[in-house]
């Protein structure tokens, strides 16, 4: 028999700052490395409106409300505090943030907080980024400057989103620097760094907010091997360990997992530890694991032909090979998105069991959706029964990790309202909340609430699946 979802399960939905706000230079608000980009990707919109929740975050929240919501994910813009990462403090970008986090609690709806989502202070970029050490720094002012303010009435804290594909996927999320001659070396000193301040900010929070809680938000999907050959499940084996244990060894123990750091030396890419890293890498324990999840992975072993990085299959986001390492392989017994992403609920199960057989820590998923080409109807309805079978599906294996006994306080999907998506603009939607847009056309942002609103609410309010 299946196990119900723990009583105060948090229910809710999740976005970041720069894909939903908008206001990109209003109140004071500085450019990040995302507002300083000269040119979009191919099919992105700019994110300089995005859905312009920052003007209507008020009625956002009302909506967020009449769904149910019990908690909200949100980040936190760096650039909205301070402007240039770590100079002076924009009181008006720590009032915007006052008035969310009221809103959201005068309305019963538990802020969930990201301190970091991809959008680095461009001053900062400009001084070497997350490869130099004065970045550590800057981000433990700027956390100690918002636990001050806000402290007192968040609960639950995030440290960074999604580490894990800065790292892997660099060249997408700007942190790969192919200026240099062993860009890979400095994306693992930039990991270590990060590393090392995300160790500094759970020391912080605990000692100014003992009651507060914190924890890291990786991408987590399992690895499998595309065949039972032993060499593919070595390279599954191996990857499993370079994109998803590194981050949680680190975030969790305090070390650098064992494959991984092999793997460093032999490249010549080990990160260089200034004094007290590894103090605090190994006093820092975070109070529960975040984690996003969208899809598995399957890889097979390099073929040494030097083509394991460029041949592509699978999934198109997390598509991934790395020469001599391991090749991206399709898995067969996987449908998939209208975007190529597979959809693999099971393997959701099985991630959310891996990792608490692994670490023993609570669990809260701060990310799981379905991106898809939303319509807006002639009779004013958005249906996207697509988006709710995903969820439907992925909400039934998370009751049956649960029954395995998992611990899992909440379940957080990407999104909660439309917004620019990190690859694909606003073609490609997320939200339970519609946005009347177009990439380049803002038209009148109207907010609809789409099928899957309706069915979210009834499983919110009956705490699971019927
Ligand atoms: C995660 C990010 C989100 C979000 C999501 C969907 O990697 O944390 O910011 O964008 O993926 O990805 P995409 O927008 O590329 O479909």
């Amino acid at each position: 028999t299946l196990r119900p979802f723990p009583p105060h399960f948090l229910w809710g939905a999740s976005t970041s700052a720069y894909q939903v706000e908008g206001a990109w230079n209003e109140d004071g608000k500085g450019p990040s490395v995302i507002d300083a980009r000269t040119h979009y990707p191919e099919g992105t919109a700019d994110y300089r409106a995005a859905s312009d929740h920052y003007h209507r975050y008020r009625e956002d929240v009302a909506l967020f409300a009449e769904i149910g919501f019990k908690a909200y994910r949100f980040s936190i813009a760096w650039t909205r505090v301070i402007p240039d990462g770590d100079g002076e403090v924009n009181p008006a970008g720590l009032d915007y943030y006052r008035r969310l986090i009221d809103e959201l609690l005068s309305r019963g709806i538990e802020p969930v907080v990201t301190l970091y989502h991809f959008d680095l202070p461009q001053a900062l970029q400009a001084r070497g980024g997350w490869a130099n050490r004065a970045t550590v720094d800057a981000f433990e002012r700027y956390a100690r400057i918002v636990f001050e303010a806000f402290g007192e009435s968040i609960k639950y804290w995030l440290t960074i989103n999604e580490q894990n594909m800065m790292i892997l996927h660099g060249a997408a999320l700007g942190t790969l620097d192919t200026q240099l001659e062993n860009p890979r070396r400095d994306l693992y000193q930039q990991n270590h760094n990060m590393l090392v301040a995300q160790a500094r900010v759970i020391d912080l929070l605990h000692q100014m907010h003992p009651a507060a809680k914190i924890g890291p938000a990786p991408n987590i999907s399992l690895i499998y091997p595309a065949s039972a050959r032993p060499e593919d499940v070595m390279a599954a084996f191996n990857y499993n360990a370079i994109r998803n244990w590194l981050y949680l060894d680190m975030a969790v123990w305090g070390r650098y997992n064992s494959l991984v750091w092999r793997y460093l030396e032999e490249r010549g890419w080990t990160p260089v530890f200034s004094p007290g890293d590894r103090e605090v890498l190994e006093s820092a324990r975070p109070d529960f694991i975040a984690f996003n999840y969208y899809t598995s992975q399957t890889v097979e072993a390099s073929r040494g032909d030097g083509q394991d990085e460029v041949a592509r299959a699978g999934d198109q986001h997390m598509k991934s090979g790395e020469d001599g390492v391991h090749r991206g392989a399709g898995n067969p017994f996987l449908p998939k998105n209208a975007f190529g992403w597979e959809i693999d609920p099971v393997g959701f199960r099985n991630t959310l069991r891996a990792l608490w057989d692994r670490y023993q820590l609570p669990l809260i998923v701060t990310e799981n959706g379905l991106g898809a080409f939303d319509r807006l109807d002639d009779d004013g309805q958005v249906r996207d029964p697509y988006r709710i079978d995903y969820l439907r599906r992925h909400i039934e294996q998370l009751q049956l990790a649960i029954t395995d006994g998992v611990a899992v306080f909440g379940y957080m999907p990407w999104s909660a309202i439309d917004l620019i998506s990190t690859h694909q603009g606003c073609s490609k939607r997320y939200g339970f909340i519609y946005v009347n847009r177009d990439e380049f056309d803002l038209k009148d942002m109207r907010r609809i609430g789409k099928q899957s609103a309706g069915w979210y609410r009834q499983v919110i309010a009956s705490n699971g699946l019927d």
